[in-house]
């Protein structure tokens, strides 16, 4: 029997939006919250959302990261967890194992889960030998060049070479015929060396154009296992994801079944606990291939909490406690239909660079299924060290038609100033007809990009002044 212990205190271990959904979470469940910040971060909303907030004095970045600062800061605040959110500490099996360590629950899965998962080869072989579909490939880290080209050849070009700890698409390179393949498996091994320090790298069969789709799993700690359906995430640009939808509006449903089977079945095989996320590959023929899995919560975790009803960061804090899933698979209803927007400071100008600074103006959208989790505020400046995402923007309604409507109605309320953001593209992509046919995989921005209008003009300071004064003149005219 696994330990049950009521967190009464938890430390955020992150900022930003994020930090704020967490701080909601433990509210709502009654648990005291300690926030950090950096300096760079002392006007975050979260600092002030928190029951008491500590800045971790130097580097802005290495302020979430110095694990044995914010394990001390928990200990002398009297936490008896940390939630790590996404990014920094999240996927860190030291850091969840020193947790432990210190008497301090983690609220994630157990170091040895976060590990596997990490190395892509090890999971990729540990989820084939408990009936996953993988691709073919090689399941040992290659280093010998004559080798890596002989398996190349068996399984047939184009192939893609990847990064064994990599991510974010670093340390990748697609091998279309055999004479390029010497030079991009040595510049893949650098670029993974280079930022993973370990320069393992695969290869695997390259499939073209596929969809991303991945599944929403839960884990409790007595081998109940449940999914919570799958997130379409194919539009995506450089690997940043910027548009995540649940359901996928054209995914098969035989498809979809044995999806949800062999995630449920490979975690309660694994043991896992916690939330997780299994992300696969959708081919053009409907077959489907698993290529890794998040051990953490995820941003676009907002979309499957909007379509099931299920707050997964409560979950995930009650899971680590130790308490049992309150529900089985046959009590999670899906309704209708979820979509997210990132909302980035970002300049399409100067090819979607960060823009960080100040918010001069500041509207977000409301009224009916409308979901927001931000960090920002009129006059709030975005410091430069950071992420580029400054809002989330969920929508919901019972149809695929009915919520692409609303995120437009709900895109044109959005209003930022002061700096670029990603909102004009937002705009566009819900105006496309391919989207509105759900049309998209992963080469969907890439080809739409040159098409669409980025700067469709975002109007002046003034214009929300002018429909003001029309409207009070309308009505006194009356
Ligand atoms: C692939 C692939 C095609 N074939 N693997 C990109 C990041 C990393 N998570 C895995 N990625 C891919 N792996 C094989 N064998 C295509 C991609 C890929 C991709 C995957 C998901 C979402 C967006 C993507 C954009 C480009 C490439």
């Amino acid at each position: 029997m696994a330990r049950t212990k009521k967190i009464k205190k938890v430390l955020v271990a992150n900022r930003g939006e994020v930090a704020t959904r967490i701080i909601r979470a433990c509210k709502e469940l009654g648990i005291k919250t300690v926030a950090i910040y950096s300096e760079a971060d002392s006007n975050g909303i979260w600092v002030k959302k928190a029951d008491e907030a500590y800045m971790i004095p130097g580097d802005p970045i290495r302020a979430y990261l110095n694990f044995y600062k914010i394990v001390d800061l928990a200990k002398q605040t009297r936490c008896d967890g940390i939630h790590p959110g996404y990014g920094f500490l999240s996927e860190n099996a030291d850091f969840a194992s020193y947790c432990e360590k210190r008497g301090l629950i983690f609220i994630g899965p157990k170091p040895e889960h976060i590990a596997l998962f990490g190395d892509k080869i090890a999971s990729k072989k540990a989820m084939k030998e408990v009936g996953v579909p993988v691709l073919p490939g090689t399941d040992e880290p290659i280093t010998d060049i004559e080798y890596a080209k002989k398996v190349a050849r068996e399984i047939g070009f184009p192939v893609i070479i990847k990064a064994a700890y990599g991510g974010g698409g670093r340390g990748m390179r697609i091998v279309e015929k055999e004479s390029d393949f010497e030079e991009l498996f040595r510049s893949a091994t650098a670029e993974a060396e280079k930022f993973f320090g370990k320069g393992d790298v695969f290869i695997e069969k390259y499939v073209k154009n596929p969809r991303h789709i991945e599944i929403q799993i839960m884990a409790d700690k007595y081998g109940n296992v449940i999914h919570l359906g799958e997130r379409d995430c194919s539009i995506q640009r450089r690997h940043q994801k910027i548009v995540e939808i649940a359901p996928s509006p054209r995914l098969n449903d035989e498809v979809r079944r044995e999806l949800y089977r062999v995630a449920v079945k490979s975690m309660f095989k694994l043991g896992y606990e916690s939330v997780g996320t299994l992300e696969f590959l959708v081919d053009e023929d409907d077959n489907f291939y698993f290529i890794e899995m998040n051990t953490r919560l995820q941003v676009e975790h907002t979309v499957t909490e909007t379509v099931t009803g299920v707050d997964l960061v409560q979950r995930m804090i009650q899971i680590a406690e130790g308490t049992k899933l309150p529900f089985l698979q046959e009590d999670i209803k899906f309704r209708g239909y979820a979509i997210e927007f990132r909302i980035n400071a970002e300049d399409p100008d100067k090819n979607f660079a960060p823009s960080p600074g100040k918010i001069t103006s500041y509207y977000s959208p409301g009224g009916p299924g409308v979901r927001i989790d931000a960090a920002v505020y009129k006059d709030y400046i975005i410091p430069p060290y950071y992420d580029s995402m400054i809002a989330k923007l969920t929508v919901w309604a019972l149809s695929w038609e009915q919520t692409v409507n609303r995120a437009k109605r709900a895109l044109d309320e959005f209003q930022v100033r002061g700096v670029p953001t990603n909102l004009p593209l937002l705009r566009q992509i819900v105006r496309d007809k391919d989207f509105m046919d759900g049309k998209f995989d992963t080469s969907y921005l890439d080809r739409k990009l040159p098409k669409f209008r980025l700067k469709p003009e975002e109007g002046n300071p003034e214009d929300l002044a002018v429909v003001i004064a029309a409207a009070i003149a309308a009505y006194h005219k009356l």
